[in-house]
């Protein structure tokens, strides 16, 4: 945490940009001078350690069912409040917060009964925030993206408009089971009378925003892009989809405003609770959407690859194309444009498995991949060890051709491979040219992973050095937002410089190794299609390549 500036120093306006995650809710302040911008305080409150009277694990309450997962909508009242309690208390000259916004994780609902308008206008600011939110709520607890409880739903629901490609098309998502309008659709039927006493139906995002300015929040597309019930095209609500979900559902849902809307004042509840200003309240987005702002991916053909528990690859779209395979997600884009995003969920857990099963460090698991070549000689593995998103893999399997499991240095290299090769290959429904690579997460600080990230997509790759990318995108947003109100809007441009990785971590791709995988990875998709059972065996393919 940085301490404010002593006054006598310049003096900036300042933006918050606040991050409600599954685990956490993190503050970042930044500091704006004209068009530079610097991190001024930077603070995270884990749920489960800090608010252990709601019983969270890793934020999520106790399950009754394996494939459920719920959150309190009051434990992040209370971590709003404490969270600005810390920016109100950091010795930073809060008089000078010109704007807040805010991101959070996406496809989770809060379900407010009637009395919300009329309280959340009238808060005691002698009171908690969290005694004062119980009351307004319909249903206790909120569905998160972990629920993957709703295949039923999503089946109705695709029927219902026509089928997946159609939903697929109109709204950027077949129906996945994480997915807003699915998790309305079962509480609307398993609880008939929770529902009808429901007023609106929020998304964290807007919830959250709600109650910053004591009132009803809109929406943004980004986030409403999450719930399969926006029609990307004119991102508002897509009539079909709504009646498709739940029966009076478009009285119960917020409008759908532009990212950068300002969705009020900071409520007379902060000003008189915590001495805070009657900053603007920018439209909150999804944690997605905010990430692009803050890796700093405003222009396409800049992409983020992210090397965590999961891999991620996103990046900003002019046109919102869609996956024909169903695998990736079309989201609205906090510019005004979209954004592609396909996950992988076989990403350190893959990689950490092939270190594991040779007993190698992270310095032996570099080394294999440097004495190795591209391309491996042909010799690939499908590093399916847990089931996979992308593409569809339900019972889990590894497949190796060509490649003998006592060769460790090999299999290293080809699990690498693998994941790159995949990223590249289930990414061009994009249509987007990848010229520029800002990698983040864990895995990323491995220089020889970056290298064959480069020589793959024939990118030049850059390690990202913002380490959360969600709350900072919120701040930059929060400054974009309020340079709109002004009548004066900066460029993304400018708004992203400050997230746009240090030039002395570029690698750049080399020609030859391009090369090779421009020639393997055709052979590659033909490997996954075999692994898959729809295709032939590619050793005979494989052999060409390690011969030529
Ligand atoms: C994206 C998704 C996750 C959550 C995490 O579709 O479900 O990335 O947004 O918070």
């Amino acid at each position: 945490m940085s301490p404010a500036s002593p006054s006598g120093l310049r003096r900036g306006t300042l933006y918050v940009g606040l991050d409600s995650s599954t685990q956490s809710l993190t503050a970042i302040v930044i500091e704006v001078n004209g068009t530079d911008a610097r991190v001024v305080f930077d603070a995270s409150l884990p749920f489960d350690e800090t608010f252990p009277q709601y019983g969270t694990d890793h934020g999520v309450l106790p399950r009754t069912q394996p494939d459920e997962a719920f959150s309190s909508p009051v434990m992040w009242a209370d971590a709003l409040e404490a969270i600005l309690e810390k920016v109100a208390t950091s010795g930073l000259d809060v008089s000078r917060i010109a704007a807040v916004s805010g991101s959070a994780q996406q496809h989770g609902s809060v379900y407010l009964n009637g009395d919300a308008g009329r309280m959340l206008s009238r808060l005691d600011p002698a009171q908690p925030l969290a005694s004062q939110i119980a009351p307004i709520l319909a249903r206790r607890i909120a569905p998160i993206w972990l629920d993957s409880s709703t295949s039923a739903e999503c089946a109705e629901i695709a029927d219902a408009v026509g089928g997946s490609d159609v939903l697929a098309r109109r709204t950027g998502s077949r129906a996945f089971e994480r997915f807003t309008g699915p998790q309305i659709r079962k509480f609307a039927a398993s609880d008939p009378g929770g529902y009808a006493a429901t007023e609106r139906v929020h998304l964290v995002s807007s919830y959250l925003a709600s109650l910053l300015v004591g009132g009803e929040a809109p929406i943004d597309p980004g986030d409403a892009s999450g719930a399969n019930l926006m029609d990307l095209a004119d991102k508002q609500w897509w009539p079909a989809a709504v009646g498709a979900t739940a029966s009076g559902l478009a009285e119960k849902l917020p409008t759908i405003a532009p990212s950068w809307s300002v969705a009020g004042t900071l409520s007379p509840y902060w000003q008189a609770r915590l001495g805070l200003p009657p900053a603007r309240i920018i439209a909150w987005s999804g944690d997605n959407p905010c990430s692009l702002i803050g890796v700093g991916l405003a222009r396409e053909g800049r992409v983020a690859i992210s090397l965590g528990t999961s891999d991620t690859i996103f990046g900003l779209m002019k046109e919102p194309r869609v996956d024909p395979s169903g695998t990736g997600h079309v989201f609205a884009a906090p510019t005004g444009d979209y954004m592609g995003l396909t996950c992988f969920s076989n990403g350190s857990l893959a990689r950490e498995r092939v270190q594991d099963a040779y007993g190698f460090t992270w310095t032996d698991f570099s080394r294999a991949l440097d004495i190795t070549p591209a391309g491996n000689q042909g010799r690939v593995l499908i590093p399916w060890f847990e089931p996979e998103i992308t593409p569809a893999v339900a019972n889990p399997r590894v497949h190796r051709y060509r490649l003998s499991e006592d060769d460790a240095a090999a299999n290293v290299r080809a699990v690498v491979e693998a994941q790159q090769m995949s990223m590249a290959v289930h990414s061009t429904w994009m249509s987007v040219s990848i010229d520029t690579i800002h990698a983040t997460g864990g895995a990323a600080a491995n220089k020889e992973i970056l290298r064959v990230m480069a020589d793959v997509f024939g990118a030049e790759v850059y390690r990202s050095t913002v380490s959360n990318s969600a709350a900072l995108g919120a701040a930059l947003r929060a400054w974009h937002g309020d340079t709109v109100a002004e009548g004066t809007p900066l460029p993304w441009d400018t708004i992203t410089a400050i997230a746009r990785p240090n030039t002395s971590s570029l690698i750049s791709p080399n020609p030859v190794r391009h090369a090779t995988y421009r020639e393997l990875m055709p052979i590659y998709e033909a490997c996954e299609a075999h692994a898959l059972g729809q295709g032939p065996d590619p050793t005979p393919a494989l052999e060409r390549f390690a011969r030529r």
